[in-house]
């Protein structure tokens, strides 16, 4: 079985140590940190939401998992953000309030790191003020939400209706991804942008900036 196999394996099963050590030797063979994380991390996470969603694994499987999961994406941070970028601005970023699901809000960070944008993170389960008072304080151009529930996306919509009544919507472009978002979506709710993964994410908000 092929190293990025048995990475995608030992995420699956929540085994983070076993993650870190295979991530450690595929980086010294020479696998790409692109493939490792494609091919090997978000590919065992599929898996595991597909076994999820059919009950063949449970929560308590899911967390470890996801856990393990943290712990390699953490790893693959130096190797995927690029170095040296010039501060561009300033981002608050948060997962909705309601919903506790980081892995993906995690990755946007880490890309927007790597644009050499400062991020403010708010963390998971956010309150549409909290977002919009982040944004104030620290002087934020961009507030960046993700949701992976489907009961959660609507928190986005209000995201954008507090940030217009704290009279900061044109001052701020509002920014939504996670796996139910849509580009139709992002366009109901008057948000400034939608974006699938978390790259095209720090690309979309590097041209804001720019
Ligand atoms: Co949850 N969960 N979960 N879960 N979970 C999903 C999302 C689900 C699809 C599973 C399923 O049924 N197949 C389902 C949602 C159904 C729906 O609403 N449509 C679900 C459910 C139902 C639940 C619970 C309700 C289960 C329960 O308790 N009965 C519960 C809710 C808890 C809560 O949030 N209140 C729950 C709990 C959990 C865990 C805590 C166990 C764990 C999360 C742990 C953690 O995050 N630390 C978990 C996990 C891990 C998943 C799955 C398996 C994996 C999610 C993930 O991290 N994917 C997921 C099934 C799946 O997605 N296949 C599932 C990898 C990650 C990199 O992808 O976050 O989509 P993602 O990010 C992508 C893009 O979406 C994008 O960039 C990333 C790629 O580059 N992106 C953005 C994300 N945010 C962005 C923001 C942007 C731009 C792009 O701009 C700002």
């Amino acid at each position: 079985m092929s190293i990025v196999c048995q990475i995608s394996e030992a995420m699956q099963k929540g085994r983070a140590k076993l993650v870190k050590e295979l991530i450690s030797a595929a980086l010294e063979e020479g696998v790409s940190p692109k493939a490792i994380l494609e091919d090997g991390l978000l590919a065992g996470m599929n898996i595991v939401g597909a076994k999820f969603k059919k009950n063949e694994v449970f929560v308590p499987e899911v967390l470890i998992a996801a856990r393990a999961m943290n712990a390699g994406t953490a790893m693959l941070k130096p190797y995927l953000t690029a170095s040296g970028a010039e501060p561009l601005g300033k981002a608050c970023l948060g997962t909705v309030k309601g919903d506790l699901h980081d892995i993906g809000k995690n990755l946007v960070r880490m890309m927007l790191e790597g644009k050499g944008i400062e991020v403010i993170d708010l963390g998971v389960d956010v309150p549409p003020d909290q977002f919009v008072q982040a944004a104030i304080d620290n002087d934020c151009s961009i507030i960046a939400c993700s949701a992976l529930l489907t009961t959660t996306m609507p928190v986005m919509g209000e995201v954008v209706e507090r940030a217009k009544a704290a009279g900061i919507r044109d001052k701020v472009k509002i920014m939504v991804g996670g796996a139910p978002v849509t580009d139709q979506f992002a366009r109901t709710i008057g948000a400034d942008a939608y974006t699938r993964d978390a790259a095209s994410a720090a690309d979309v908000a590097a041209g804001f900036l720019a």
